[in-house]
């Protein structure tokens, strides 16, 4: 059986690293592609010649021409600029918002079958419109954020709780934006709720709920915290993680729940946009959507949230896209 195909759309940061990892796990062969000449060229000879250490057969190329991507089972959207300090994701949104329509384009005529991942901010607008451009059925276009939102907050309460990471479940829905929802209530330690394992290590609820706003809060800014100390871009090691997972379930078919940002008919209250949600991703790209009971706080929590995705989504529209 031929292996799989994964095109890389942007070969910056993140693609540099979604193209090392995808290749060492063999998931599947990797083009990378950027409008840059020769770059990405270089990035995928430099992991190629690294195979023999880390024994890969799969295989790369780097290219900056869209008939590369033709085949492509997946690909993976990174194409944009990212935040630099002080920058809102918003900010991004007219630059990217170009790049994006151009990208769709190029994946339409190119790879009309591919499922799609995309990356690139401001997150929910972005996935938005490549759905829009190319008129790809709305389960095959997945945005990535509530892996790496989760995964964000998991680490917080297991260095807050000195625990393994592996045992936390932590899960952040909305939209990928300050206003994004980390589920406190349902967050537990291999199903030990959280804020109870806080009240004992505190011995008092006031203390347990101001380690736990410290540790939303932390998430929520998380972005942020990175750019401001990497001052010439935004985080890269994690967003690549956090992808190369969403692509391990849809090539693997593994029916996993991770939160993702896709689209909803209803789900949540929310008609017709894009939202960070628990997803089942499998062989059709998003499968299913696992709704969850909020309470009173979480719902309107959510609301908000969704409130930002459609102003942006309004904004995006009225800068002509
Ligand atoms: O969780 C998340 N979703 C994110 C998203 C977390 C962190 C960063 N996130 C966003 O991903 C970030 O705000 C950016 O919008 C994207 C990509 O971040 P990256 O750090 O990889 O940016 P780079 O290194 O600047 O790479 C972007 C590449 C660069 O090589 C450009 O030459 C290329 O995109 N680029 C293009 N490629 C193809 N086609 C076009 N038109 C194009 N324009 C620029």
């Amino acid at each position: 059986m031929a292996r799989k195909k994964i095109a890389l759309i942007g070969g910056g940061q993140i693609g540099g690293v979604l193209a090392q990892l995808i290749a060492h796990r063999e998931l599947a062969d990797v083009v990378l592609f950027d409008i840059v000449e020769d770059m990405p060229q270089g990035k995928t000879l430099d992991i190629a010649e690294a195979s023999r250490i880390d024994g890969f057969d799969a295989k790369l190329k780097g290219t900056n021409s869209y008939k590369d991507i033709e085949g492509s089972d997946l690909i993976i959207i990174t194409a944009g600029l990212p935040r630099k300090p002080g920058m809102s994701r918003d900010d991004l949104l007219t630059t990217n918002a170009k790049i994006m329509k151009s990208v769709a384009e190029g994946v339409k005529e190119n790879a009309p079958n591919a499922i799609v991942i995309i990356i690139s901010n401001p997150l929910d607008a972005m996935v938005t419109l490549f759905q829009r451009v190319t008129g790809f059925p709305h389960n095959k276009v997945i945005g990535q954020a509530g892996v790496l939102d989760s995964s964000r907050f998991s680490s917080f309460i297991a260095w807050e709780l000195d625990v393994s990471v592996k045992d936390v479940n932590a899960m952040v829905l909305g939209g990928h934006g300050d206003s994004m929802v980390p589920l406190v209530r349902y967050a537990n330690v291999n199903g030990v709720p959280v804020m109870e394992q806080l009240e004992r290590k505190y011995g008092d609820a006031a203390k347990a709920k101001e380690v736990m706003d410290a540790m939303v809060q932390r998430t929520k800014m998380a972005g942020g915290e990175v750019v401001k100390l990497l001052k010439t871009g935004s985080a890269f090691y994690s967003p690549a993680a956090a992808a190369t997972k969403m692509a391990e379930a849809i090539l693997g078919d593994q029916k996993r729940v991770l939160p993702s940002c896709v689209y909803l008919d209803g789900e949540f209250g929310v008609n017709g946009y894009y939202v960070g949600v628990p997803a089942v991703l499998g062989a059709n790209g998003c499968e299913r959507v696992l709704e969850v009971t909020l309470n009173e706080e979480e719902q309107a929590a959510l609301d908000n949230s969704v409130n930002s995705v459609t102003n942006l989504v309004a904004d995006m529209e009225r800068l002509g896209f």
